[in-house]
């Protein structure tokens, strides 16, 4: 398929001003993909550079890091936010526009995603809410979903995934804007565990996904639209889950935040 691979580090609320420039230099330098290819036929496996052509890059700082991040980081990489609120700005203490991310650089923006559902509480219709004001503004939106492990284990993880879907759905009316969402697929008992859903998993889940996509949008969305993984991604497993057909890159947390292993992640499906 023609989907351009995806990879998104998703930082959480870790770092300083220090970590965070030490960061973003070790994701500015490097080597280009070919130079890479070739390097790791001599066995030398060193972090490649981010090609855009090859693969869509957005890292993900606390919102107070982003205009560090955005003045100090290669063309190369886009930014995004972790959230965002389901609106204009206004009296909202506490709360970062959508508007606001654009402002200071902003591509994309993370939405939906499970410690901001189960530890804040956000609501699917909240979240569907937010995606669609995001993208009225031109941002990409990685929007969430992912089954508890109680859903799994009691064989409810496509009904879970497809409810979420749904929501997101039930907000973007028009099959158009899901050009510039990308799902991100994240089982929660994968995520921070270090304990990663097989390729098998992922890829039952994914092509699950397209296929409600398929049938509840069309056919078109479910074939462009990037699906990707997220629950303890790293440089050692993201090979075997890029080889999968439905899985179009990675949402990655802990990984994101070694720059030579989320480089690695980026070059996955090389
Ligand atoms: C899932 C993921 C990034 P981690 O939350 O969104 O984090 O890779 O640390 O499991």
């Amino acid at each position: 398929p023609g989907r351009k691979f995806f990879v998104g580090g998703n930082w959480k609320c870790n770092g300083t001003r220090d970590s965070i420039k030490k960061l973003v230099e070790e994701l500015n330098k490097s080597v280009t993909p070919e130079e890479y290819l070739d390097k790791r036929k001599r066995k030398h496996i060193i972090p490649a550079r981010i090609n855009k052509d090859y693969c869509e890059v957005v890292v993900t700082p606390p919102f107070v890091y982003i205009p560090q991040v955005v003045a100090s980081i290669k063309q190369e990489y886009q930014v995004a936010g972790q959230n965002c609120w389901i609106n204009k700005g206004g009296a909202f203490t506490g709360e970062t526009s959508a508007d606001m991310l654009l402002d200071v650089g902003c591509k994309w923006v993370i939405l939906g995603h499970s410690e901001r559902r189960s530890i804040i509480g956000e609501s699917d219709a909240m979240i569907a809410t937010k995606t669609a004001y995001a993208l009225s503004l031109g941002l990409g939106v990685m929007a969430c979903i992912g089954e508890s492990i109680h859903a799994r284990e009691t064989g409810k993880t496509n009904e879970v995934c497809f409810g979420q879907m749904q929501a997101y759905l039930n907000e973007l009316k028009d099959p158009k804007q899901w050009a510039k969402v990308v799902v991100a697929y994240e089982p929660v008992w994968a995520i921070g565990t270090g304990k990663t859903a097989t390729p098998e998993q992922a890829q039952d889940v994914h092509a699950a996904v397209r296929g409600w996509l398929s049938e509840n949008v069309n056919p078109k969305v479910a074939e462009d639209t990037r699906i990707i993984y997220g629950g303890s991604a790293n440089a050692a497993n993201c090979k075997a889950l890029a080889k999968m057909p439905d899985i179009d890159g990675f949402l990655v947390g802990g990984a994101a935040l070694k720059g030579e292993d989320f480089t690695v992640i980026c070059m996955a499906s090389m």
